[in-house]
């Protein structure tokens, strides 16, 4: 694709998980010359790393696995509805061996900068190793949520016994067995973990700054005639999941609630408190995330059901959100979370009335008391959709770097490419409609258009893509515009680009895609068939 005469690739693609997996088997059909970097020593992104008891899907096993092949689709049995990560991980290489994809991989790859020559057209990209790689077209896959981030409190690493980040659960295990365990942070990861690890651990200490609004997942084992039905009916799965503006298979509920008689719609809420997944939030009504008055009677509902789940009235109050409504943070699905609370040996720590001062040697400190532990595991969360693009120092054209360029936040068209910074094409990045979706489906078709991008640029023997500043400032404008539309918009959350623990997000940014799966999808579609309006090729 004019780019013959270089020595190295057509195509890097930074990132080994489900997207990258998914690019490299696209692009390898374009007949490119592509290679994956891959940080790690496996690959499978955000299912290689978090290994922590409970991890699993909150998507529908089946609407999350790609869809690109019948045959895949018709041989893969998910076990349950929401399947664990080991399964995930498992799914991902067989489909990386099926595909003999990772002859195309380097594992261990770490990219440490990448720079534009803006002569050759082409990315220079650092590998940690000390080697330097070139290429016509760097594509980035590195997730949304692969950067781990601690608490900025003192003491961490004079902890004498084992701690680490839920994304960095050693990969050999750790028996918690009859351990004092302390767990700082109560976001989807946390939820996911404590009600596993309680039931093992002697005691248990939960560290709680701001409690989210959880729901039951309500998972279940698939069976094999489940399955089958399931294999028979993935088309209209598929296309039910392309209608919804998650990408899921919960249509949200257009009526307004105001105009539901009131048992009417306290009968549906019951409906949806006992219904599995996402529905509850994705197929509430649909003003439950736009409304103050909507979200606060569904809130309300749903503090009474954490009321009558936990015991003690105390440590149920202190669990019950008060600072954010149901739903305006990604909602963590939980099974038997609440119940963990009823035992003895879990223990609720609020840090509001009693902040952390520090780690010692022997556990976590806040102001009330020591809390002697054998454990700590840090649920603290990530450096959400832009950590792993500021991990890496991109140069685009004259030296500035993108870390410059997104300082207060990121700026993009489409969330696929950044003015300044040509032929380098992001992936589920920030401000693009796939994140922000159930991420296989949304992935899927990111990768789907991109590839339609490079088929275009190989038959029209363009070397390079670029984008302008006014294309990203329509494009930011509407990002900015869809999240004044929700009240997502007014609460402190990853998906404002908010974290206490990283200098500088403490302020909103723009960082996700909140349109919905159809209208960036038709975005896409228009933006193509007007010979790539908005993008600059040469
Ligand atoms: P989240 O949802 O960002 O949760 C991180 C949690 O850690 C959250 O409860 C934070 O409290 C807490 N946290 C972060 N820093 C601190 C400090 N310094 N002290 C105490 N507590 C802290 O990350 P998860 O890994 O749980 O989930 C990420 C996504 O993965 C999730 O949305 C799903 O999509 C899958 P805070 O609320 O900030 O007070």
């Amino acid at each position: 694709m004019g780019a013959s005469a270089l020595d190295d690739h057509d195509v890097i693609i930074i990132g080994a998980g489900l997207t990258g997996i998914y690019q490299l088997y696209r692009a390898r059909e374009l007949g490119l010359d592509v290679t994956v970097l891959e940080a790690a020593d496996g690959l499978g992104g955000t299912w290689y790393h978090n290994r922590y008891p409970g991890c699993r899907f909150d998507s529908e096993s089946y609407t999350y696995g790609y869809s690109f092949s019948k045959e895949l689709l018709d041989e893969w049995h998910w076990t349950e509805h929401f399947s664990p990560q080991p399964e995930n991980l498992k799914y991902l290489d067989h489909v990386a061996d099926k595909f003999d994809l990772r002859r195309h991989m380097q594992f261990g790859c770490k990219v440490r900068a990448a720079r534009y020559d803006e002569d050759a057209r082409t990315w220079s990209v650092e590998v940690e190793d000390g080697r330097t790689l070139r290429c016509r077209f760097l594509v980035t896959a590195v997730g949304i949520l692969s950067t781990p981030t601690m608490p900025r409190v003192d003491g961490i690493d004079r902890f004498q016994g084992p701690w680490f980040h839920t994304y960095d659960w050693p990969h050999d295990g750790v028996d918690l067995t009859g351990k004092r365990v302390a767990v700082i942070g109560t976001g989807a990861t946390a939820v996911q973990l404590i009600p596993v690890i309680a039931e093992s651990v002697s005691e248990l200490f939960v560290f709680q700054r701001h409690p989210n609004w959880c729901a039951p997942l309500h998972n279940g084992q698939i069976t094999e005639e489940e399955m089958a039905d399931i294999r028979a009916r993935y088309d209209e799965i598929f296309e039910r999941c392309r209608k919804t503006p998650g990408g899921f298979i919960h249509m949200p509920d257009r009526r307004k609630p105001a105009e539901v008689p009131e048992a009417e719609r306290y009968a549906f809420y019951e409906e949806l408190y006992r219904s599995s997944g996402f529905r509850i939030w994705q197929g509430n009504f649909r003003d439950v995330l736009m409304d103050d008055a909507a979200n606060e009677e569904f809130s309300a509902f749903v503090a009474d059901k954490i009321r009558e789940r936990v015991k003690d009235p105390v440590t149920a109050e202190t669990l019950v959100p008060k600072d954010h409504g149901f739903g305006t943070r990604r909602v963590p699905m939980e099974t038997r979370y609440y119940e963990a609370y009823n035992r003895d040996n879990v223990h609720l720590v609020d840090l509001n009335d009693t902040p952390i001062e520090r780690v010692t040697e022997a556990g976590v400190l806040t102001s009330d008391r020591d809390y002697e532990v054998d454990v700590i595991v840090y649920a603290t969360g990530f450096d959400a959709v832009t950590g792993a693009f500021d991990r890496i120092e991109f140069t685009g054209v004259g030296g500035r770097t993108l870390r410059e360029k997104w300082a207060d936040g990121p700026v993009t068209y489409l969330g696929l490419l950044s003015a300044g910074f040509p032929n380098l094409i992001m992936l589920a990045g920030p401000q693009s409609g796939s994140g922000f979706t159930n991420f296989g489906r949304g992935v899927e078709e990111g990768v789907d258009w991109t590839t339609g991008l490079l088929r275009y640029l190989q038959e029209h023997g363009c070397t390079s893509i670029d984008t302008t500043e006014e294309a990203e400032r329509q494009w930011v404008g509407h990002v900015e515009d869809m999240y004044d539309l929700l009240l997502v918009s007014k609460v402190k959350s990853w998906f404002t680009g908010y974290n206490s623990n990283v200098e500088g997000h403490d302020h909103f940014r723009p960082v996700a895609y909140n349109g919905g799966a159809p209208k960036y999808r038709k975005r896409l579609a228009e933006v193509a068939e007007r010979g790539y309006e908005g993008f600059v090729l040469a």
